[in-house]
C-alpha cells in the first residue's frame, strides 16, 4: 500500500459532501490520502493529537475544512509545520459563508493557512497535489494532463455552441494570421 501523503480532516460528518470533493480528485491524480473527522471544538484533544503526528506518519500536507467559527484549520497549523490547507464550509450554522471563510483566512502572521474558496475542497486537493509534484516528477505529468483536459473540455463546450463568426481563438481550428 502506498503511504499516505495528505489527511483530510473536517469539523463534522455533515461537511463530508463538500470534503469528499478533495478525495475524489486526490484519487484521479492519484495521490494517497486519509480521511477523517477531528473537531477543534468538540474534540480538542484528538485535534491536537492528529495535528502533532501528522508529520511523524508521513503526511506532507493536510487538509482542513470547516463551517461557520471554523477554528480547525488555524488550531491545526498552529501546532504543526506542516503546510494546511483550509477549505471554508458552508454549514448549517454558518450566517453566509462568510463566518467560515473569513474565520480560516484571516489568521494572524506565523501561522498561515492556505485558504481555498468556499466549498472549494476541490482546488485544496488539487493544491495538495501541486505542493506535493514539486519533489514528484510523475505527479507533475499527472497534473499538466489534468490541467490540459480542463482545456479540451472547454473547447469542446466552445465548439458546441460557436456561430461561424464567432471568435475564432480555438486551437482546434486554424487562425488566419
Ligand atoms: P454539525 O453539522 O455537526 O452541527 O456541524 C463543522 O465543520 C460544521 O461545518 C456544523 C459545523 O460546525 C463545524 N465545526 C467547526 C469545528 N468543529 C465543527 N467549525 C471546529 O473545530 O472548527
Amino acid at each position: 500500500m502506498n503511504k499516505v501523503l495528505v489527511g483530510i480532516i473536517m469539523g463534522s460528518e455533515s461537511d463530508l459532501p463538500v470534503m469528499k470533493e478533495a478525495a475524489e480528485v486526490l484519487t484521479q491524480l492519484k495521490v494517497p490520502y486519509e480521511i477523517s473527522i477531528v473537531s477543534a471544538h468538540r474534540t480538542p484533544e484528538r485535534m491536537f493529537s492528529y495535528a502533532k503526528e501528522a508529520a511523524g506518519r508521513g503526511i506532507k500536507v493536510i487538509i482542513a475544512g470547516a463551517g461557520g467559527a471554523a477554528h480547525l484549520p488555524g488550531m491545526t497549523a498552529s501546532v504543526t509545520h506542516l503546510p494546511v490547507i483550509g477549505v471554508p464550509v458552508k454549514s448549517s450554522n454558518s450566517i453566509d459563508g462568510w463566518d467560515s471563510i473569513l474565520s480560516i483566512l484571516q489568521m494572524p502572521n506565523g501561522v498561515p493557512v492556505a485558504t481555498v474558496a468556499l466549498n472549494a475542497a476541490k482546488n485544496a486537493g488539487i493544491l495538495a497535489a501541486q505542493m506535493l509534484s514539486l519533489s514528484d516528477a510523475q505527479l507533475q505529468l499527472r497534473i499538466l494532463a489534468y490541467k490540459e483536459s480542463m482545456k479540451e473540455k472547454v473547447l469542446e463546450a466552445a465548439l458546441k455552441i460557436e456561430k461561424p463568426s464567432a471568435f475564432k481563438g480555438n486551437s482546434r481550428k486554424k487562425v488566419k494570421k
